[in-house]
């Protein structure tokens, strides 16, 4: 399998998340990916590949224009103030407060923002932009024929919706690449999100349409971050009613019932007969996570990596959430070890 990896994502690297009323070193650090890479160079997974500039095209037909924009030059704005510190929203259009967008950059941080922990710092829109590109690239390889890519993105992508940022996400990789795919002639796209968060962003940005079925398993919005999406009722609006399912679950949840979880939304993705799955790949699952709840063993990742390799379909691995950095790497490969091997086992048969 290949990987689509580039050192850009050091771009990122900030040295704030707003955490327990104290700022601390983001948990979203460059470290995370260079396990994850030095776990696919130990384990032999295949050629890492750097990605390709598709331009900003494909990323203008998942998210906001002004939203953009404003990514782009909020940590110019942010300096011109001559703070001393990183991007922090403080302030935000909360119930029966006037959603117009402010002119000043800490008025627009609250406007974008949908969560108060990720600092914009240096490169950070540079570091999002490419990891967008790693996951249009992984597409790109799908298109050309491939079974199964990985796209190594960072920082991650499936909290940030069609116009704003937070749970250290920017812009939404697996979002670009799924309409992507529609764009070179998919006509239906799955997205399975197995991140420990739900991925709120993505339910966002295709809650109204049919063309994209979004399943999401995770912990409880009642008890979890985002806190504010991922109910088990949120199935869809107008064109898009039943192309959402949310599986949110309690905290202690161990690998059966999750895995149940899985099994019943790769049922759902097979009656809906996509072209390509695109999976939110997060291995925050895991039992030793930091900043999670649920209870899955290293082990357990390479058996539901072998459960979505039976659905047979091209299938698009995108990097998200994971915060056990000892582990992190193992975890990962593990679920694509697990996918190839049945994928290849099948086909010698
Ligand atoms: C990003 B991804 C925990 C606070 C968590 C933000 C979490 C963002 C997760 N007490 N705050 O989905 O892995
Ligand atoms: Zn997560």
């Amino acid at each position: 399998m290949k990987t689509i990896f580039t050192e850009k994502h050091h771009l990122r690297n900030s040295k704030t998340e707003l955490y327990g009323g104290e700022l601390v070193q983001p948990f979203e650090r460059p470290s995370r990916a260079e396990y994850i890479i030095g776990r696919v160079r130990e384990a032999v997974l295949g050629p890492i590949i750097d990605p390709h500039d598709f331009g900003m095209d494909a990323i203008y037909k998942v998210h906001d224009r002004d939203y953009v924009d404003f990514l782009e030059v909020a940590w110019e704005q942010w300096q011109a103030e001559n703070f001393s510190g990183e991007a922090i929203p403080t302030t935000w259009p909360a119930r029966r407060m006037s959603q117009r967008v402010p002119d000043f950059i800490e008025g627009k941080l609250g406007y974008y923002a949908m969560a108060g922990e990720t600092s914009i710092s240096e490169g950070t829109w540079e570091a999002a932009y490419w990891s967008a590109q790693v996951a249009l690239t992984g597409a790109s390889h799908l298109g050309s024929g491939d079974q199964g890519v990985f796209a190594l993105c960072r920082p991650p992508g499936h909290h940030a919706a069609i116009d704003m940022y937070g749970g250290y996400c920017f812009l939404n990789n697996a979002a670009v690449a799924a309409q992507s795919l529609l764009d070179d002639g998919a006509k239906r796209v799955a997205i399975v999100d197995v991140d420990f968060h739900h991925g709120n962003g993505t339910q966002d940005i295709f809650y109204k349409r049919n063309d994209v079925l979004f399943a999401s398993l995770h912990g409880h919005p009642a008890d979890a971050f985002p806190h504010f999406l991922g109910y088990r009722d949120e199935n869809g609006e107008g064109d898009g009613i039943g192309f959402n399912v949310n599986y949110p679950m309690k905290p202690g949840t161990g690998f059966d019932e999750w895995r149940s979880a899985l099994t019943d939304a790769l049922h759902r993705v097979n009656r809906f007969a996509p072209d390509a799955l695109v999976v939110s790949l997060g291995v925050d699952t895991f039992e030793n996570d930091p900043i999670s709840f649920f209870k899955l063993k290293s082990e357990d990742f390479r058996r539901y990596g072998a459960d979505i390799a039976k659905l047979r379909l091209p299938t698009l691995f995108v990097m998200e959430g994971g915060y056990d950095i000892d582990e992190i790497g193992v975890n990962t490969v593990n679920v694509l070890q697990g996918f190839s091997q049945l994928r290849q086992e099948r086909a010698a048969r």
